[in-house]
């Protein structure tokens, strides 16, 4: 007798009716997120075949060329989420600013922050690729919305998660309370979960990072990284391997699926940026997964939910992944400020 499978939407009823987490609005967000993640992955499955690939002639707010998906994964997760009432602004790295919901649909206490499209550099050679997205409430008591709202550290998200476009599809959530894995049923329409309590090992022998930028690193990043080529012979006593995909929901799909420890660290490249990867919807809704799993999220000084934004689409340094070597790189980074 095959289990039975339970949908996202009765995993969601059951969450609120054990544990309360799921107001009505946040679950609605939840499952509207969901439904536009089928909608983006329906496009990119088409790739070259729904004229979907290659640039869209403009650049975002980072100033990078932005391809033809992800300006349409953006407008379809503005699209799917303005008019039902949930929210009360959205924010994503193809936006400039905050795109707050138009009068002609209610406002409601929440705020969803996207990167619509992650790994685009991979979506023209069929690499897996993923939307990621944080929640947030509105501050009590503010009348309309602001882009200071959305200045939270990443602790006083409501909810986080991302769905990776790969040889499935699969919606990964937190609420705060673990981590569940949800893959699409394209026969049904709808993500099942195939997952539940996802917990990564605090031990690893895999880490991923770009290694063409070692030159740059700073030292505690170089001197983890020598002791983990070092293998067996060396201060770890074993021997490590090397992942990188160059698109974050993937990497962290497989550390979330087997452990590991992902780095994309501050370097002297562009010594005014913290790092790469942005604090508000990259790094923390990621290390808000993480961390929901039993790992470990930090910029090698302090753990990624506690830093407090200063800016929409500020940058970070992110070492994420199995706690006790997240902990070693961070002890490593403390050791060298002394
Ligand atoms: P690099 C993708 O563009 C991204 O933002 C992350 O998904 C990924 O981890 C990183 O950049 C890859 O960067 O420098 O290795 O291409």
């Amino acid at each position: 007798m095959t289990q039975k499978r339970v949908s996202l939407t009765q995993y969601l009823v059951e969450q609120q009716r054990m544990h309360g987490h799921i107001p009505g609005q946040l679950r609605l967000l939840i499952e509207v997120v969901a439904r536009a993640c089928k909608r983006i992955a329906i496009s990119v499955n088409k790739g070259a075949l729904g004229d979907v690939l290659g640039t869209a002639g403009t650049e975002n707010v980072q100033g990078e060329v932005q391809k033809k998906l992800d300006v349409i994964a953006n407008e379809v997760l503005i699209e799917a989420n303005e008019w039902g009432g949930h929210l009360a602004a959205m924010a994503s790295e193809e936006m400039d600013g905050i795109y707050v919901v138009p009068n002609r649909f209610p406002q409601g206490e929440y705020m969803l922050l996207f990167d619509p499209l992650d790994g685009s550099s991979n979506i023209d050679v069929n690499v897996s690729i993923g939307t990621i997205f944080s929640v947030l409430k509105k501050p009590e008591g503010h009348t309309g919305v602001s882009e200071e709202d959305f200045l939270q550290p990443g602790s006083q998200q409501a909810a986080a998660g991302y769905c990776i476009y790969g040889p499935q599809t699969t919606l990964v959530l937190t609420v705060g309370d673990g981590v569940a894995m949800f893959t699409l049923d394209r026969e049904q329409g709808s993500f099942v979960l195939v997952q539940d309590d996802v917990r990564i090992p605090a031990d690893t022998k895999e880490f991923a990072i770009n290694m063409s930028n070692m030159r740059h690193w700073a030292p505690p990043v170089r001197r983890y990284i020598d002791e983990c080529l070092a293998g067996k012979e060396g201060p770890r006593g074993k021997d490590f391997n090397m992942r990188w995909v160059a698109s974050m929901v993937a990497d962290v799909h497989r550390i979330l699926t087997r452990g590991g420890i992902f780095m994309y660290p501050w370097d002297q490249r562009e010594p005014d940026k913290p790092g790469k990867l942005r604090l508000l919807y990259e790094a923390n809704p990621m290390s808000f997964l993480v961390e929901q799993a039993g790992g470990a999220a930090t910029n090698g000084q302090q753990r990624i939910l506690d830093v407090k934004p200063g800016k929409l689409h500020e940058r970070v340094s992110v070492i994420l992944g199995s706690k006790n070597e997240v902990e070693r790189v961070t002890a490593y980074h403390q050791e060298a400020a002394r």
